[in-house]
């Protein structure tokens, strides 16, 4: 089946989960999921958006318990849609993950039971050990850009097919 195919057979809109990226100069902070979704790849730290919640809100609180800092003045960068083709629509896999950038804070990163945070080089992103997409929007987005984007993944979890859009926010 075809993304096309795929985004028209499925509910929408979209269930909502959040990234945050801090920033410092020339070096950008991930973190080592440890367990559940996209366990073993480095990621900024981030997660579902829960009832009664705005985006930004589920943003700084997914912060917060995964590397124990308060993110201020969050940008949106990228607006990324994932869809499973292979997975159960039933399972919740597909979402829409909003990615923000920060390089205001407060409190130090601290290794949760969820994420191990690491500074990197903005340069030296261990692309090999993240989400296949990673390498298609995240070098993009530390380049200055900001993107729109659709996903679709094989039963592999790899990029089958994808689509780029201007930035609409
Ligand atoms: P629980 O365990 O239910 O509390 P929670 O932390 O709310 O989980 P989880 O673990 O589902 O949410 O969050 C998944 C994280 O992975 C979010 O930050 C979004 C991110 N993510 C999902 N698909 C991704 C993908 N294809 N590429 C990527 N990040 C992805 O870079």
């Amino acid at each position: 089946m075809t993304l096309v195919q795929f985004k028209a057979k499925i509910p929408h809109p979209l269930r909502i989960a959040t990234i945050v990226f801090l920033l410092r100069e020339n070096e950008v902070l991930l973190a080592m999921k440890k367990r559940g979704f996209g366990e073993g790849h480095w990621n900024g730290a981030g997660g579902k958006v829960e009832p009664g919640e705005i985006v930004e809100e589920a943003a700084i609180r997914e912060t917060q318990e995964e590397i124990g800092v308060t993110p201020k003045g969050l940008v949106k960068v990228a607006v990324l849609n994932f869809y499973f083709l292979t997975i159960p629509v039933e399972e919740n896999w597909n979402q829409q993950v909003q990615v923000y950038f920060t390089t205001e804070w407060s409190g130090e990163p601290t290794e949760s039971e969820e994420m191990r945070p690491q500074w990197f080089r903005c340069y030296e992103i261990p692309l090999q050990e993240m989400w296949s997409d990673d390498t298609l929007w995240l070098p993009r987005v530390l380049a200055g850009e900001k993107l729109n984007a659709d996903f679709a993944f094989d039963q592999d979890k790899q990029v089958a097919e994808y689509a780029f859009r201007p930035f609409s926010g």
